[in-house]
């Protein structure tokens, strides 16, 4: 009876040291709001919800992340806007949108300047991926980890890609960024910057016509509904980042910022293997479903109408030459 007593005691004793433990935790827990533009079991939805299950297991609670998906806290630009100024604390953000921001993240939307998904891969983990990130974080993003983004080609609602001239007079939406819409234009289409959740029903309504992204950002927002020619153009290899708040970042502590950054980097091993699977299925699906697809026999026309996007990007941005004739010459 006497034993019986003095355990439960101890017991309670124990329940209490450790009910207080876990509010001082609480107390000083960091939790990081994420954003993210994806839908339900799309590959980055998947690996931000590992990310954030990595980071609360890896810092033993002390950092949490709070995943907002479906882009419900605002479009991208706005949302890397908010990161960087400390609103939001991480977003899973396409560099398309963060070139304006940082010039030397723009290479990545120089048209046709990865060969193939490989090379890209090759350019970030080397001095190239090394410069980009560090051209960000002086813009107040850190980059902890690349995701998969694939390769993006058009599509639209009138007809089949196979020539620049294919593309005259077609109203093309693009992202936010200055070089898509010269893409556009250089090509003969009227570009549209505009909100990827505007893009659906902008296609069908007549809007716009046309559009240009990787398959499964194709089929997940059921754009080939409305606009059914797909053209494998392959002209943007963009790839995307988990990135956080640089101030957020220097305000975990050491521990903390290396598990954060394992996390992300797991999770990006685990993007990259959906990314694989998805795309191939998205592209299934969607002929499955009737899209008009074609092959473009000769790239070249398309190539060469970029000159006068890239004079003019390397011409505003002269300390970004090294670079891009860093990526240019990577095998
Ligand atoms: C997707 C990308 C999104 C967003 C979108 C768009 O491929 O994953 O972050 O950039 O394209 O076209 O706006």
């Amino acid at each position: 009876m006497f034993n019986f007593v003095n355990q439960s005691i101890v017991v309670q004793a124990l329940a209490g040291a450790l009910a207080l433990a876990t509010s001082t935790m609480a107390a000083n827990a960091t939790e990081l709001k994420a954003w993210n533009i994806h839908v339900d079991g799309y590959p980055n939805t998947i690996a931000m919800d590992k990310f954030a299950e990595l980071v609360a297991e890896k810092t033993n609670g002390s950092v949490t992340v709070k995943n907002f998906h479906g882009g419900v806290l605002g479009s991208q630009p706005d949302a890397i806007e908010q990161v960087r100024i400390g609103a939001l604390g991480i977003g899973n953000f396409n560099l398309g949108p963060i070139g304006p921001i940082a010039p030397e993240a723009n290479v990545v939307s120089l048209p046709f300047i990865f060969k193939d998904m490989e090379h890209m891969h090759r350019v970030l983990d080397g001095e190239g991926g090394q410069q980009i990130s560090d051209g960000m974080a002086k813009k107040g993003l850190i980059a902890l980890a690349w995701y998969d983004s694939g390769a993006r080609s058009f599509y639209n609602s009138i007809r089949p890609i196979n020539t620049p001239a294919d593309l005259d007079g077609l109203k093309v939406r693009v992202m936010n960024n200055d070089l898509y819409s010269n893409m556009i234009s250089e090509l003969g289409g009227n570009p549209t910057p505009m909100a990827f959740s505007e893009v659906y029903q902008s296609l069908g309504s007549g809007v716009v016509d046309g559009a240009e992204n990787n398959w499964p950002s194709y089929e997940s927002t059921g754009h080939f509904e409305v606009a059914g020619f797909y053209s494998l153009s392959q002209h943007l290899i963009i790839p995307e980042c988990v990135c956080i708040n640089t101030d957020v970042f220097n305000s975990l502590t050491a521990d903390e910022q290396v598990a954060v950054t394992e996390a992300a980097r797991e999770s990006a091993v685990l993007q990259r293997e959906l990314w694989a699977a998805r795309a191939q299925a998205s592209r299934d699906k969607v002929m499955a479903a009737g899209v008009v697809f074609n092959e473009i026999a000769d790239k070249g026309p398309f190539q060469a109408a970029m000159v006068p996007v890239y004079e003019g990007y390397l011409a505003a941005n002269p300390d970004i030459v090294p670079l891009v004739e860093l990526i240019q010459t990577t095998d």
